[in-house]
C-alpha cells in the first residue's frame, strides 16, 4: 500500500479514470494495480474477494474496500482536503443537491443509455446487436443532455453554482463517453469539457488511465 494506505484498482475506462482524476486533482499517492476490464483480470480469486461484481474501479483504503465510481469520488472528496476550487459540500441541502446530478449523471446518463450503446454497439460481438435499442438510448441520451441544458441557459462553468465537484468529474467522463460513441453534444456542452481537459490532474490522470 502506499503512504496513504490506497490503492486503486482499474484501468482504462471512463469509470476508472473517475478515480484516478479526483485523485489527481487531489495531489494524493496511491498504489496502483492496473487491471482492465474483459481481460479476465477482474475475474481472479484475489479480486473477487474485492468485487464480486467483477467491476472496475475499486479502491481499497486500509481495510476499507469500495466500489462503484461515484461513491469513490464521492468518497475521496470528503476523506482528503478539498484542493483550493473545489467544492465539497457540508450542508445537507448543497449535497442534496450535489448528489441530485450525480445521480443523474450516474443513472440517466452513465448506467442506461452510455452503457447499453456500448454494450450492444461497441462491443456487440460480445454481448450481441441490438440497433432499435441502440438507436433509442442515443435519443434518449440527446433528450436528457437538452433538458439539463436548460439549467445552463447561457453555458455553464462548473455543474454546481459554487465551482468544481465531483459532479463534473461525472459529468465530463460522461462526456467523453459519448464522444467516443460518436454522440452529437451541444456547442455550450462542448466548449464546458473543452475547460475541464486543460486541467494538469486530467491529463495526467489520463496518462495514468489510458497508458
Ligand atoms: N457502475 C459502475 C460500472 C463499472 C463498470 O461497468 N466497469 C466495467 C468497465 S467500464 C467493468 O469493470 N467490466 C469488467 C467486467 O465486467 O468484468 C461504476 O461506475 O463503477
Amino acid at each position: 500500500m502506499s503512504n496513504n494506505d490506497l490503492r486503486v484498482w482499474g484501468i482504462g475506462t471512463a469509470r476508472t479514470m473517475r478515480a484516478h482524476w479526483m485523485l489527481a486533482e487531489m495531489d494524493i499517492e496511491y498504489d496502483l494495480r492496473p487491471i482492465g476490464p474483459r481481460t479476465g483480470e477482474t475475474m481472479t480469486e484475489e479480486y473477487l474477494r474485492l468485487n464480486p461484481r467483477h467491476k472496475v474501479p475499486v479502491i481499497e483504503h486500509g481495510p476499507f474496500v469500495l466500489a462503484e465510481s461515484a461513491a469513490i469520488v464521492n468518497y475521496l472528496s470528503e476523506t482528503y482536503p478539498a484542493p483550493e476550487g473545489f467544492y465539497v459540500p457540508r450542508e445537507t441541502a448543497r449535497r442534496a443537491a450535489l448528489n441530485e446530478w450525480c445521480f443523474f449523471v450516474m443513472t440517466e446518463l452513465d448506467a442506461h443509455p452510455l452503457y447499453l450503446i456500448r454494450r450492444h454497439f461497441q462491443l456487440a460481438h460480445i454481448y450481441g446487436e441490438a440497433p432499435l435499442a441502440v438507436e433509442s438510448a442515443k435519443e434518449y441520451f440527446c433528450e436528457q443532455i437538452d433538458g439539463m441544458m436548460k439549467k445552463f441557459p447561457d453555458g455553464m462553468e462548473s455543474v454546481m453554482p459554487e465551482g468544481m465537484s465531483v459532479a463534473d468529474i461525472l459529468l465530463v467522463t460522461c462526456l467523453d463517453y459519448a464522444l467516443a460513441l460518436e454522440i452529437p453534444l451541444p456547442p455550450a456542452l462542448l466548449a464546458y469539457r473543452e475547460r475541464y481537459i486543460e486541467r494538469p490532474a486530467y491529463l495526467s490522470a489520463r496518462e495514468i488511465n489510458f497508458a
